[in-house]
Formats: structure tokens, C-alpha cells, sequence
């Protein structure tokens, strides 16, 4: 047996000698020609195990062939696979990114890359393929002549790739949670599950897009003229124009949940320039996220579209190929620049990519930031360096502009310097929840400071400033310690109701008022658009304008939950909005429908594309009769 195992090792010896070159270069690869932040050990030891279980299964080819077959086959995998590292090589000299399908084929891109491909090439790239060359000649020797390997062999081969793969997911998860269905960020993807992997994956959601794209007509799109139609609800005349011609300021808060206004912890108020702000704004108390596994990015799909997020998975990443028709494109017409402010990765939640077919003029992202490890905790960048940074950016662009900023430092973990404390951490035994008030307390602190800098930069007087929780910062799993704080027991009720992010629309000059009606970050569009003095009518969306009069009170989250002005509707019970006790499920059931028609319309328009047979003068037409 023993001596069997050693037979096969030195009979299919340059398999292996292949495969621990192919390994080690990718890795090498990894190392110094892309940059690849590492956090801890245990993310180092899986960058370095990614490659393994991919070079196995490629180079298993070629154990089905004997001979001159079998030394041909080792030299074209381990070319192909080297072919596969270098062009991304190449291609992240450029993009400072990684390969993804739909971008190789964007003409525009391979049109920027061929012109500058020569000057990207340098002549030391040529050790990259070194070990090829000395696989084609060391091996190129008549004596070695393998036998075809047997099936034991192969499958053996076989089951010790796929055992490292599971293995390296296996690890990878722990570290990422949900690495492979939300995807996140290519980085990340290729930081944990290597450069092979990562484009076999790419390449099953495109297809898989794609499929879905093929079997789409253009007949579908109709239904959902119709119900958006039906649906449509004329602007308030007074609210209409409002802010016409204004800037517009957008500000993600990030993981802001709407129960931290106006409340205190330990005596002291959490976010009191965002309480003193609503006092001289629109503040809509019960206002919702409506965002899946997609996130933030799944809030910046809301807040663009008013389409819904996907059921699973990021819509930034599997569909940004689609046709959509988001403000940043439309208020173009109008005279706008639109940009996108964050100080993370261009790449993540596919954002460099999404923002392009959403019509963004511009993204401020990572590199144009000054980035020191005095000036950023957890996510990156503290949130008030972040937007003072971000004030020369705004005001070199063109007026009026739409500006996204996303913010960050209120992210999990929730982890601050003792100098941004403005607050102590509250005492309960959930140290996330704990330190949740202090990391809020201190965006709120930065905001302040923003509104001061915007004010000097002479911006603030013609603008509108429009500000919402991305999606909730305290998960379930943190019930026991919300009960301690809210005083009251987490039914699915209240889980719910915890769902509130707030929303503030503030236009300088004008008073405001406490806005009572129940929506979701779907209505932002049209809402926006309204103040801004532009018609929405014809354009395919989701949500109604939360000043328009005759809206009515509803908000659908993902997971079909839906609430109204009297119920909440969540884990198939309809309960009484006053009492927070079950009622009878008749009371929910008209709009049940009405939930359940608009996510399968929006989730269909994004499966098929159907945007792409959306003529907005049809639709128009249509409107008049
Ligand atoms: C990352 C930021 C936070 O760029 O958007 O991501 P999240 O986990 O909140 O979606
Ligand atoms: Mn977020």
C-alpha cells in the first residue's frame, strides 16, 4: 500500500511538481502585484491555501492522458491558469481592480486597455511564466511516459480538491459570514476563495443572468405599466418644485435605526444635532428600510430606482448589467452632475461598476481620500474626516449637484477611539448593543460638524439635504439587550417596528413638520424628484411620493413583511398596529396582494431586464388616455 502510494507520487511526479508551482506563483502573485490588505493570520493562511484546491482540480486533467498527452496537458493547464493570473495582473495596473465577465466585454473598457496595454507590460512580467518553461523542457523527455492514471487516482485527485475547498470556504465563512451569497466585494471573494474559484463563480451568476435575461419579452413589461399606472399618485402642488434647482445632499447614516431619535442612554441624548435638525425639517417617524443581503448597497438601489432589492444575493453584483433608468441618469436632463462619496474599495458591493449603468458622473472613493491608520477605525475611514474630506470634492462639481455620501463609522463591530466617545457605552451585558449608542452618538457628532462646513463653504443656503438609516445596525440576535433598553418583550411585532430607520428632509429656510405617514426608502425617488420640480409619472417605480396627498400608508419590506397605517403583516399573523396584538388576518389580506404583486413585478423587471423594453413614450401615452 505504502509502497503503492510512492509509485504513484513518482509516476505522476510533474503533476505534482506543477501543481506546487502553480500554487506557490499564485500566491507570490498575490502578494506583490496586487494589494490585498490583511487584517489578521487567519486571513494570510487563507489567501494562502486559496489557490490549492483550483490548481488540484485543473491539473487532475491531466491525469486522464498517458504519455506525451499526459505532458502536454500539465504545460497548456498550467498556461492557461498563468494566462488567467496575468491578465489580471495586467488588468489591475489599470483598473486597480480584478477581472469580472461583463467588464471585459464592455467595449469602452478593452477600448481604455488597449491603448495603454504595451505601456502596462514590463519586461519582468515574463517570470511569470518561468515555470512553464521549465516544466515544457524538464519534461519534455521521451522516458517519461506515465500511464493514463486510473479512476481510484482521479477520483482520489479529485476528492482532496474538493476536501480543500470545503475547507478553505469553511474558514473563509467563519471570517466572512455569508461570503458566497452576498458576494460583497471581489477583493474580498478573491482574498478567500482565490482568482480560479472566484471566476468560475463570476462566471455562474452571469450565466445565470443571463439565461434568465434570454427567456424575458418584451410582453411582460405591460403588466407592470399597468399597476404602476393604477398606482400613481399626484404631487402635493405645494410640495412640487420646492427645491428646484437646488443641490442635493443625500447622506446614508449608516446602520442608524429610527428608535435612537430622540431617546437617551444613561440620561444622555444620542443624536442631538439630528433631534435639534428635525425640529426645522420633514422627519418621517415611520419611514422603513426595505433592504435584503444586498445591504447598503441594496439602500442605494431603493433610494436610485425605487425597484426593490433582490430576494437573495446583491442586486449591485448579479444585475448591474441591466438597463435602469435611476435619478442620477433622469435630473442629467435637468442639469445635474451626480457623484457618489465613500471612502471604501471602488469594488465594493460592485459599486465602480453599478454606478456607471445607474448614470453616476463621478465616484470619490478610497483613493481620493488621505487614508492614515490615525484617521480610520473599523470599516476605514472616521466618518467626520470622511466628510470634511469630501467638502473639495463637492465643491468641485458643477452646480446643482446630486451627492451621495455613505457613511461608515456606525458600522459593526461598533468600534471607536476613547476621543470620539462623546458618550459612555451603555451597561448592559450585549457589548455590541453597548457600544451601538456610543458609535451613533459620534456620526451624529460628525454631522454636526459637516452642516457647519457645508455652511462655510457658502453651500448650504441653495441646497436640500436629505438624510436616512441605510438598513438596521442591531440584528435579532440581540433581542435580550433591545427588550432591556426598549422595555418591552421583541415580539416579530416589534422586530418589525424596529425596521424604522429614520428619514429627514431638510430645505434651509423652510420650517417642516413631523410627517406621520408609514413608507420605505422605495418612495425616496419620486419624492425627490417632486421637490425637485420633475415629473415621475411616466417612469416605471415602486414607490409614491411621501408628501403626495392622496398616498397611501405602506411600506413592503424584503421579506414580505408588510405594514400599513393600522397593521403590521410579518410571519404570516396580521397584528393590530395600536395594540401590537394578532388580529384577524382579513383586516391584512387586501394588501397582502398588493405586497406580494409589487415585489414579484420588481423582482421580474430585474430577472428579465424588462427595463430594456421600457419606451418611456409609449408609457406616456398611455398616462394621457
Ligand atoms: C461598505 C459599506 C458598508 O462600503 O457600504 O457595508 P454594509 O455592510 O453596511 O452593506
Ligand atoms: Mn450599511
Amino acid at each position: 500500500m505504502k509502497l503503492k502510494i510512492k509509485q504513484s507520487f513518482f509516476e505522476y511526479r510533474f503533476f505534482f511538481i506543477a501543481s506546487a508551482f502553480l500554487w506557490f506563483k499564485t500566491y507570490f502573485i498575490y502578494k506583490t502585484a496586487f494589494e490585498i490588505p490583511m487584517d489578521n493570520v487567519m486571513q494570510q493562511v487563507i489567501l494562502f491555501i486559496n489557490p490549492l484546491s483550483s490548481t488540484l482540480l485543473f491539473l487532475m486533467f491531466s491525469l486522464y492522458f498517458s504519455g506525451k498527452n499526459h505532458r502536454r496537458m500539465i504545460v497548456l493547464i498550467s498556461a492557461v491558469s498563468t494566462f488567467v493570473m496575468y491578465a489580471n495582473m495586467v488588468f489591475y495596473r489599470f483598473f486597480n481592480d480584478f477581472i469580472t465577465i461583463p467588464v471585459l466585454f464592455q467595449t469602452s473598457n478593452m477600448g481604455d486597455l488597449g491603448d495603454s496595454i504595451f505601456s502596462l507590460i514590463e519586461p519582468l512580467d515574463l517570470l511569470v511564466f518561468a515555470d512553464i518553461i521549465v516544466l515544457a523542457v524538464w519534461m519534455n523527455r521521451r522516458n517519461y511516459a506515465p500511464k493514463r492514471a486510473s479512476r481510484k487516482q482521479i477520483g482520489i485527485t479529485f476528492a482532496a480538491a474538493i476536501a480543500i475547498f470545503i475547507i478553505n470556504v469553511g474558514i473563509a465563512e467563519t471570517e466572512r459570514p455569508q461570503l458566497l451569497t452576498r458576494s460583497f466585494d471581489r477583493e474580498m471573494l478573491i482574498k478567500n476563495i482565490g482568482t480560479y474559484n472566484y471566476h468560475i463563480y463570476d462566471a455562474v451568476i452571469q450565466s445565470k443572468a443571463k439565461a434568465q435575461r434570454a427567456f424575458a419579452d418584451g410582453s411582460e413589461i405591460t403588466d407592470v405599466e399597468n399597476y404602476v399606472r393604477a398606482n400613481y399618485k399626484n404631487p402635493d402642488p405645494k410640495m412640487f418644485g420646492k427645491a428646484k434647482g437646488k443641490n442635493v445632499f443625500l447622506i446614508s447614516v449608516e446602520s442608524t435605526q429610527n428608535f435612537v431619535i430622540n431617546e437617551t442612554v444613561n440620561g444622555k441624548e444620542i443624536t442631538p444635532f439630528l433631534n435639534d435638525l428635525i425640529s426645522d425639517s420633514y422627519y418621517f417617524p415611520n419611514f422603513y428600510h426595505q433592504t435584503g443581503q444586498g445591504k447598503t448597497s441594496d439602500s442605494e438601489f431603493l433610494l436610485d430606482n425605487s425597484l426593490y432589492p433582490l430576494p437573495s444575493g446583491a442586486v449591485f453584483f448579479t444585475h448591474a448589467q441591466n438597463q435602469f433608468n435611476a435619478t442620477p441618469e433622469l435630473i442629467k436632463k435637468h442639469g445635474y452632475e451626480s457623484a457618489v462619496l465613500h471612502a471604501n474599495n471602488k469594488s465594493f458591493w460592485n459599486r465602480d461598476i453599478m454606478y456607471d449603468s445607474l448614470g453616476y458622473d463621478k465616484f470619490f472613493s478610497l483613493k481620493d481620500y488621505e487614508v492614515t491608520p490615525e484617521n480610520s477605525i473599523g470599516w476605514g475611514l472616521k466618518d467626520k474626516e470622511f466628510l470634511q474630506q469630501s467638502i473639495p470634492h463637492i465643491q468641485s462639481m458643477k452646480k446643482p449637484f446630486y451627492a451621495k455620501f455613505i457613511t461608515l463609522t456606525n458600522h459593526f463591530p461598533f468600534t471607536l477611539d476613547e476621543e470620539d466617545e462623546y458618550i459612555p457605552e451603555w451597561t448592559s451585558d450585549d457589548g455590541t448593543v453597548n457600544r451601538y449608542f456610543t458609535t451613533v452618538r459620534y456620526t451624529d457628532e460628525a454631522l454636526k460638524e459637516f452642516f457647519e462646513s457645508v455652511k462655510q463653504a457658502g453651500l448650504y443656503k441653495d441646497s436640500i439635504f436629505i438624510l436616512y438609516g441605510d438598513h438596521y445596525g442591531i440584528s435579532e440576535n440581540h433581542n435580550p439587550a433591545m427588550s432591556q433598553f426598549l422595555g418591552k418583550e421583541i415580539t416579530p411585532f416589534e422586530s418589525v417596528q424596529l425596521q424604522k430607520v429614520p428619514l429627514i428632509i431638510h430645505m434651509p429656510g423652510q420650517k417642516g413638520k413631523v410627517m406621520e405617514t408609514v413608507g420605505g426608502q422605495i418612495d425616496l425617488k419620486p419624492t425627490i424628484m417632486h421637490l425637485l420640480g420633475i415629473e415621475t409619472k411616466n417612469d416605471i417605480q415602486f414607490g409614491t411620493d411621501l408628501f403626495a396627498k392622496g398616498r397611501q400608508d405602506f411600506a413592503v419590506l424584503r421579506d414580505s413583511s408588510f405594514i400599513t397605517k393600522d397593521h403590521v403583516f410579518t410571519g404570516s399573523v396580521c397584528y393590530d398596529k395600536t395594540t401590537g396584538e394578532k388580529t384577524d388576518s382579513k383586516a391584512c389580506e387586501a394588501l397582502g396582494e398588493r405586497a406580494k404583486a409589487e415585489l414579484g413585478f420588481s423582482d421580474k423587471i430585474i430577472y428579465g431586464d424588462l427595463l430594456r423594453f421600457f419606451d418611456k413614450n409609449v408609457h406616456t401615452e398611455k398616462m394621457k388616455q
